[in-house]
This record gives structure tokens, C-alpha cells and sequence, in this order.
């Protein structure tokens, strides 16, 4: 295998695993407990968010795709013959497809995730779909990917961000990625970007807290994951899901709320909780056009242009730099 070829996480010496039991231990312990959005995602994790994206309360995957596919061929009149298109948490890389179709110069494909599961299956089933695309994924935390694969390199290339996942960052740490993602993809790339718009939380509530339960075990499945590879004793049953919106912040909330007084364990620690106590397990940023749009200047990003949705409003971004 070429070193070019080797991911983030197999170049570092610390494991995966003692880096989600450090990141378990440092929220669990803190005063307010939290654990990051990031470790909803092995392979269950990722079918129950793709389970989501199909229930009728989640809109922002149904009206992203919507509009994907009628400005399809505004951003592929911006893309050049032989361009490598970069996609950030590619997941099962559907709304790909939109852009692969509607632009048949692309030359390679490279997505970023941290599922190994998720990415392999996607990658198999694009090499068998589109057979003249040269497909690289690379399996890693895409806030830390710090070089493209040696097939994208001296391509003209175009970032893929989806599905509001930038959501998840705070706003200044949504700043940092994107300047971030600039180094990465190079001087004179286009980032197109999904950014979920602020609505009623009529709206947003019920997206974030489904009649199925559907996104209740998306969230409890952090805690399945703690006691799986980590060896906690969470109670799985003892915690209720919790999706709140936050109008000062401008964020959907997710927690999962302690029934009872209870103690955990987690490598030789108590984690004691008492009722009504959350865990704080992920964060999703809703922003007005404008707001993003000022972001991504302070990031060096110049908004080349911007589409938004008919209600329920959803956003997609084309960043030139
Ligand atoms: C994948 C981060 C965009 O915030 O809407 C879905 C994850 N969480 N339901 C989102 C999620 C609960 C999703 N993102």
C-alpha cells in the first residue's frame, strides 16, 4: 500500500479506541456532562442516521436532495473536465450521485469518513455504478484530513459538504473548518456546502425527535458504543431522549436525560447522575443565508452563490477560493 494512501488514523500511533475512551471520560466527568456528535457513527449508528434521513418529520435530507437535483447543473457548469470532487462525512454517499450524474468530467472521487463499514460499502457501490470514476476514499475524521490522495492531487478540485453537517460545529469552529478545509482542497477550488436554515422550532422539534424513536436510538446507540468497546454499564433503559431547541444559540439540542439517581462505570471511574441530569450529545447550528454567508467570508471563502429552498428551508452554498 502507498503511504500517500494511508488515512489519518492509521499514521497515528494512538488507536481510535483510546481516543473515544479519552473523549468518553473528559465529557462524561466534566460539570456538564457532553460526548461529542462524532461517535454516533459505527456502522449501526450510521444505518439508524440513514434510517432518519427517510423519516417523514426529517426534512432536511428530502429538501436538500430536492434541491440538489434542480441546481445540479448550475454547480456543474462550474466545475472543469478532469476536477476531483472531495466529499466531506460522504456516509453512503447518496446525494452524491446527483452531482456525479449531472457531471460526467469528473475524473476522481474521494470521500471522507470516519466509518470504515460506511465508506467501503459506498465505494464499491460507485465503482460499480459510475466504472470510468476513480474512486479514493479516505477513512477519516474529515476536521482532520490534511492531504487529498496522491489521484486528486494537481486536479482541479471541488468540495462536497452536505446535509448540514456543519451544523454540528459551533460558529467559530465552523469558521475554523472551513478555512481548514481551503488548505486542504487547494487555491482555486469550489466548496459546495448544505446549510440547514433557520425555521419555527414547530418545525424543528419534531425533525429531531421522531414518533418512531428512530433518532431516540440514534442517540442512546453513543451510550451502546460506551458499553460495547469501551466496557462501560450504562443502563441504556434509564436514559430518555431529549431534543430541545436553543433560539439563543440558534441550535437544535439532542440529550439524553437520566431517568433516576444512577451511577455508571467507565474504565475504573463513577459517572453518577442524578434524575433529570443530561447528557448534552449533540449540537445542530440552523443559520439565516446571511449569517453563513458572512461566515464563510471571515473563513476566506468568497460566495460565489446561494440557494435556498422553498419552506422548510434549506440552504446549499457555493464557496470560490
Ligand atoms: C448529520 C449532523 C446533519 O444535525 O441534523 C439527525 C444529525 N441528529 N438527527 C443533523 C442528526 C439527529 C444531523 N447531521
Amino acid at each position: 500500500r502507498l503511504a500517500d494512501d494511508m488515512s489519518a488514523l492509521d499514521r497515528e500511533t494512538a488507536t481510535p479506541a483510546a481516543t473515544f475512551l479519552e473523549d468518553a471520560l473528559a465529557g462524561l466527568t466534566a460539570d456538564r456532562k457532553t460526548l461529542p456528535a462524532k461517535y454516533f457513527y459505527d456502522a449501526e449508528g450510521s444505518r439508524l442516521f440513514e434510517a432518519i434521513c427517510d423519516l417523514p418529520e426529517y426534512y432536511p435530507t428530502r429538501t436538500e436532495t430536492a434541491l440538489l437535483r434542480r441546481i445540479a447543473p448550475e454547480i456543474a457548469a462550474r466545475v472543469m473536465e478532469g476536477a476531483a470532487l472531495v466529499e466531506f462525512g460522504s456516509g453512503a454517499s447518496t446525494k452524491t450521485r446527483i452531482l456525479l450524474d449531472a457531471m460526467p468530467q469528473l475524473a476522481v472521487y474521494v470521500p471522507i469518513d470516519i466509518s470504515r463499514s460506511a465508506l467501503d460499502e459506498a465505494s464499491e457501490a460507485l465503482r460499480r455504478d459510475y466504472p470510468g470514476l476513480v474512486v479514493a476514499p479516505l477513512v477519516d475524521d474529515f476536521t482532520r484530513a490534511v492531504r487529498l490522495p496522491a489521484a486528486a492531487r494537481g486536479r482541479p478540485v471541488t468540495g462536497f459538504f452536505p446535509g448540514s453537517t456543519i451544523g454540528n460545529f459551533a460558529p467559530a469552529e465552523a469558521e475554523d473548518f472551513l478555512r481548514g478545509a481551503h488548505g486542504l482542497l487547494g487555491d482555486g477550488a469550489m466548496f459546495v456546502v448544505g446549510v440547514d436554515i433557520a425555521k419555527s422550532p414547530d418545525v424543528l422539534v419534531p425533525a429531531y425527535d421522531d414518533a418512531q424513536g428512530v433518532t431516540a436510538a440514534f442517540n442512546r446507540n453513543v451510550l451502546v458504543r460506551i458499553n460495547s468497546e469501551l466496557g462501560g454499564d450504562f443502563d441504556l433503559d434509564a436514559f430518555d431522549h431529549r431534543a430541545v431547541w436553543n433560539a439563543e444559540e440558534s441550535r437544535m439540542e439532542m440529550h439524553l436525560v437520566s431517568r433516576v439517581d444512577q451511577t455508571a462505570h467507565l474504565a475504573g471511574r463513577e459517572i453518577g447522575f442524578n434524575a433529570g441530569e443530561t447528557i448534552h450529545t449533540e449540537n445542530s447550528y440552523k443559520y439565516a443565508p446571511e449569517m453563513f454567508v458572512e461566515l464563510a467570508r471571515r473563513a476566506g471563502w468568497k460566495v460565489a452563490a446561494r440557494w435556498v429552498s422553498d419552506s422548510p428551508s434549506f440552504g446549499v452554498f457555493a464557496l470560490a477560493g
